[in-house]
């Protein structure tokens, strides 16, 4: 089973990461895994801290002369920021504390505070915050070349930033160059103006704002995932993976909530055959009975605004329990593109772990045996 652990604080040493599971003989190019960091790091309306990193990924195990070797594979990000923490941060005792006190509504601070037993909320806000996506997007990107050598593909767009749409996308190879170059994660450039000056006024008046992103991936087989039992339901792990992701509030597969609104004939997709089983339409987002059905997967995931404000909100002051004004930490107004990058990298681990569940062997042969067998089996169905 495909599988990994991250570990590491936002202004600690560095990120590590260990992915096992992976089998042998996938070809892995450093560059895809530092092209899909720096990709995380852009975007209209983040923070002073992507002034400062600059993320790369170094293997430390498990990939010999370009390939893995299916043993488990570490990988380090480091944070360039600890140099200016390192005497807040240090695992030795410290001589500064840099405590944070009134916790953030909206973050991790207060629940994880009273649950690990912190008095100082920064013992919280330094794990929970959303640098750990740091190490999930080279997992992610290890696993899309994983992908990539059976066609499968993955694209990501921006849906809206708060009440800013890409409005009606013709969703081509044109398209998804634009949203690639585009500091919002938009297609259309007239859409993408709006959004930076809406991005603007949002920062200006010390605010932040969340957004809808959305996943595709191209060229699944049938039959990724199953119905006999739910936890091998691909929907539900690709749900878990997305919700799992800081500031993500809501998962949709396909039409998503707006099933509720319509009847059955308006939401099933007609099958038809012409040479191959295929569906009229996708309004399943490529998804029925929790297995993929071979048209394209289509995921989306809300993220709320970022909880730092710079006009902060009400909260307690844990010392003495007096209403004060939140902390402020450093903050992103926007960093729904960044979201962007962090949700595909999820998904492809997802679709990575279901695919290496449905044709796994410990070699890249094996693998490759199965699935050919597999598709000449379904086009003869
Ligand atoms: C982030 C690093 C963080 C934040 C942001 C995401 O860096 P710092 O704490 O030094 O400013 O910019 O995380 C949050 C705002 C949050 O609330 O989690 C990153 O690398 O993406």
């Amino acid at each position: 089973m495909l599988r990994y652990l991250t570990a590491g604080e936002t202004h600690g040493k560095c990120l590590t990461v260990i992915i096992e599971g992976m089998p042998s003989g996938v070809k892995i190019d450093i560059n895809k895994i530092n092209a899909a960091l720096a990709d995380r790091q852009k975007g209209y309306g983040r923070g002073g801290r992507m002034l400062i990193e600059k993320d790369s990924a170094e293997i430390l195990s498990g990939v010999r002369g370009s390939y893995t070797l299916g043993s488990p594979i570490a990988m380090r990000i480091e944070n360039r920021d600890w140099k200016n923490w390192e005497s807040i941060m240090g695992t030795e005792e410290c001589e500064s504390k840099k405590e944070v006190f009134c916790p953030r509504p909206g973050h991790a601070d207060l629940s994880g505070g009273m649950k690990y037993n912190h008095e100082d909320l920064r013992n919280v806000l330094e794990r929970a915050s959303a640098r750990e996506t740091a190490a999930r997007v080279a997992v992610g990107a290890l696993c899309a070349q994983l992908l990539e050598s059976f066609g499968i593909e993955l694209k990501r767009r921006v849906v809206n930033i708060g009440e800013v749409c890409d409005d009606a996308p013709v969703l081509d190879d044109a398209f998804y160059k634009r949203v690639k170059e585009s500091p919002v994660g938009f297609g259309s450039e007239e859409a993408q103006k709006r959004a930076m000056e809406y991005i603007d006024k949002i920062k200006s008046s010390g605010e932040s704002i969340g957004g809808v992103v959305e996943i595709r991936v191209n060229n699944l087989v049938p039959g990724l995932g199953s119905y006999v039992h739910y936890d091998r339901k691909l929907d539900a792990n690709i749900a878990f993976g997305v919700m799992s992701v800081q500031a993500i509030k809501g998962v949709e597969i396909g039409a998503g909530f707006d099933v509720a609104k319509r009847p059955g004939s308006k939401v099933h997709d007609e099958i038809v055959y012409d040479g191959g089983f295929s569906r009229l339409t996708n309004n399943a987002g490529g998804i029925e009975g929790g297995m993929s059905n071979g048209e394209p997967i289509v995921v989306r995931a809300a993220m709320k605004p970022i909880p730092t404000l710079y006009n902060p909100l009400k909260t307690v002051n844990l010392k003495d329990k007096s209403q004060v004004k939140a902390s402020v930490e450093r903050s992103d107004a926007c960093a729904v593109p960044a979201c962007s990058a962090v949700v595909e990298a999820v998904v492809a681990f997802e679709i990575a772990k279901a695919f290496l569940d449905k044709f796994g062997g410990d070699c890249m042969a094996d693998i490759c045996a199965a699935y050919d067998a597999y598709k000449k089996r379904i086009e003869e169905y």
